[in-house]
């Protein structure tokens, strides 16, 4: 770790960065592009009317998809026919009977939307705020509940990497750029349009259902996009408003260069705002683009909303 450099080291001392652009007390950063226009614009995407959505499910058998330390679901039933035969269960007049469930879950341990304070360095998160804002058993700036209650509405592209690349999947650590991102636009057919949501598949969740969870986790590095300052502008003149992909971090999980763990968190997120959607199965919608050659869509997303939390679980609708 020693050779590691920190992350002002690697991004340097004035990386781009979208910090007032939207006032002080803004807490949903480059959402902000999405206005009617661009919603209007997602609209006029859709051709078919072929609707898809994108979380995976939570508690699947094979197991759920998390980041190393977190716990996929766990759901335990509260009220079954069994409780009501044995008569634990309450009893309602006229003698209807419900099925209930509870459910221990990291806000983050499927598919999901990550606040904008979710990631810092220095101390400090999105917007110049004090990340002491994270204390005191919820995050009193940048929650994900901003995000949640203003929605996601506009024009998606998807960027089949993988299919790009003639695989079923990236290899573990396998890195991408936005060169690589606009030249696999080109292959579909599409362009990456200004203030469009962009959609990138790996893979990689394929994989994850593919295999088993010690040959998955081990040496965990998922593949991704990987740093690069050019990278940072793409994204910031571009005005990328969200990054959504088919892996559990968004990016290739540790800087290949440097060793810096998630640098596009700190570059994309805490620094332009930019929100980050994360273990979003994009299999099916890329079988449909695929099979009519139409890249381009109507994506909208909501978080749960939940108070003061980090991220949320999200399932995207996509009409086509
Ligand atoms: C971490 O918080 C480590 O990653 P993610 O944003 O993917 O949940």
């Amino acid at each position: 770790m020693a050779d590691v450099p920190s992350m002002r080291e690697l991004l340097g001392d004035n990386p781009p960065q979208n910090w007032g652009k939207w006032g002080d007390d803004d807490e949903v950063g480059s959402l902000n592009y999405l206005d009617a226009a661009q919603v209007l614009r997602g609209v006029a995407s859709v051709k078919s009317g072929q609707v898809l959505t994108l979380q995976c499910p939570m508690g699947h058998p094979h197991g759920d998809p998390v980041f190393p330390g977190r716990e996929g679901i766990k759901r335990e039933m509260v009220w079954d026919h069994d409780v009501f035969e044995s008569g634990e269960g309450p009893s309602f007049p006229g003698g209807i009977r419900a099925s209930d469930d509870k459910a221990e879950i990291f806000l983050q341990g499927s598919s999901q939307y990550d606040a904008l304070g979710h990631a810092w360095y220095d101390d400090t998160l999105w917007n110049g705020r004090h990340a002491d804002t994270t204390n005191g058993g919820g995050m009193s700036w940048a929650s994900v509940l901003p995000i949640a209650n203003r929605g996601i509405v506009g024009r998606g592209v998807l960027i089949d990497m993988a299919r790009h690349r003639g695989k079923d999947w990236l290899d573990k650590g396998e890195t991408f750029t936005h060169r690589d991102l606009e030249d696999a636009a080109g292959k579909q057919g599409v362009t990456i349009e200004d203030r469009d949501i962009l959609l990138i598949r790996t893979g990689f969740l394929k994989y994850f259902y593919a295999t088993p969870a010690d040959e998955f986790y081990e040496g965990f590095v998922e593949p991704g996009l990987t740093y690069s300052r050019e990278l940072v502008e793409w994204f910031q003149n571009k005005e990328i408003p969200n990054l959504v992909t088919d892996t559990i971090a968004n990016e290739v999980t540790a800087d290949p260069e440097s060793g810096v763990l998630l640098p596009l968190h700190a570059s994309l997120l805490r620094n332009l705002g930019v929100s980050l959607a994360e273990i979003i199965w994009l299999d099916d919608l890329a079988d449909a683009c695929a099979a009519d050659g139409r890249w381009d869509f109507l994506y909208t997303a909501a978080p749960l909303k939940i108070h003061e939390a980090t991220g949320a679980p999200v399932n995207p609708v996509v009409i086509r």
